[in-house]
């Protein structure tokens, strides 16, 4: 067995899915944000349930998907302790396990790209992420890297596993695949052979530039790939190409509904609005594509029937699913935002950031039923 391997040529990342034979139960590592739809196709094609989303590093490069799996297919989020990834439900720590069906994965801290970086064992397989890449490694020089501390990490814990270990790394930018430990021990141009001392020399004259996607990225795979402002602040943040209008932030959402501009669509369940309350005005209409189950039938005609000409601003639980409304609320030709942080916001990780997200949390208007 080994794992379904997935590239994204923007980024030239690989993703990963890893699956129990039984139970059909399913792993997805390093999950790509502008591939979802392939990665919802795949899980379909092999009758697949994903049960985690598994971050390598937080990636600076491009943005994860993991916060939208969730709310599609009800799977977990799981990502290394260190990587500061506060939205993570599991906070991974060296030798610790994921289970999916029978089969099992094993987390090794392995910093050096970043400090939190990890790698994962599965059966004869390790996928590599960003510490060993084929014939190279992760960058050292940005977002808490360090040379002395990848080296270690290769030496020490990766070229530790047997040399006939499948090595599956998470970025190609030569068209290679995989590779074996035992064949990057012997060859690695930065690491096989070389003392501390001269692999520290060989990373610090790279002299690559920055990625560029950095500077946003970074802070969005620091929430699972939700988008947030700061201070609370009215924010648009234009999404690229077709995906949709933007991301707007509760406050802006309310300032365009009560100018009139915009019809706020509220995609929760009715059981979600009369437990945790509604917004007045907002139209209820729940969005519930989940892999395999149809689409709420008459989706599209209200939701195309309510905006009548306007902008429509979605809004969720936690500013997830409203993504994925937006998304088909533009493929309808429609001018669609999706609110940031959704109703709810998350208190724990607002007050980590130092401000308040989500519709309740910033005192905007609502009721309980
Ligand atoms: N050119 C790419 C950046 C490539 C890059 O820096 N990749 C990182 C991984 S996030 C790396 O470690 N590269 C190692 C190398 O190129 O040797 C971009 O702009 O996104
Ligand atoms: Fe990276």
């Amino acid at each position: 067995m080994k794992p379904i391997q997935l590239f994204d040529m923007e980024s030239s990342t690989y993703t990963y899915v890893l699956f129990d034979q039984t139970s059909r139960e399913a792993v997805i590592i390093d999950p790509v944000d502008t591939q979802v739809e392939r990665d919802l196709a795949t899980l379909r094609e092999y009758g697949l349930k994903l049960v985690w989303t598994i971050e390598t590093h937080a990636h600076a490069d491009h943005i994860t998907s993991a916060a939208q799996l969730t709310e599609l297919t009800g799977a977990r989020t799981a990502a290394p302790a260190g990587c500061g990834i506060g939205t993570a439900g599991v906070q991974l720590q060296h030798g610790d396990t994921l289970r999916f069906g029978n089969e099992s994965l094993t987390a090794l801290h392995t910093p050096g790209h970043t400090a939190g970086s990890m790698c994962f064992v599965w059966r004869d397989h390790v996928l590599t992420g960003d510490t060993l890449l084929i014939n190279g490694c992760g960058r050292t020089d940005f977002q808490s890297g360090s040379p002395v501390d990848m080296y270690n990490s290769l030496t020490q814990v990766l070229f530790a596993l047997p040399d006939d270990t499948t090595v599956w790394p998470g970025h190609d930018y030569q068209g290679r695949t995989h590779s074996s430990i035992g064949h990057e021990k012997a060859h690695n141009a930065r690491v096989a052979g070389k003392s501390e001392a001269e692999f520290v020399a060989i990373m610090g004259a790279l002299q690559l530039p920055k990625p560029k996607r950095i500077d946003e990225a970074v802070p969005a795979n620091l929430t699972s790939g939700m988008r947030h402002d700061v201070d609370g602040a009215l924010l648009l943040v234009p999404r690229p190409q077709t995906a949709y209008a933007g991301d707007v932030s509760p406050q802006l959402a309310w300032q365009w509904v009560q100018a009139g501009e915009a019809v706020m669509v509220d995609v929760r369940t009715d059981a979600e609005r009369e437990w945790v309350g509604f917004v007045p005005g907002a139209l209820p209409l729940a969005w519930k594509q989940w892999p395999g189950m149809a689409m709420n039938p008459g989706f599209d005609a209200q939701l195309q029937a309510a905006a009548a000409g306007k902008k429509v601003v979605l809004l969720c639980r936690s500013g997830v699913r409203s993504i994925a409304a937006a998304k088909r609320a533009t493929e309808l030709g429609l001018e669609a935002y999706n609110i940031l942080e959704g109703f709810e916001g998350d208190p724990d990780a607002n007050a980590q950031r130092g401000r308040r997200g989500g519709w309740r949390l910033q005192g905007l208007p609502w009721r309980q039923n």
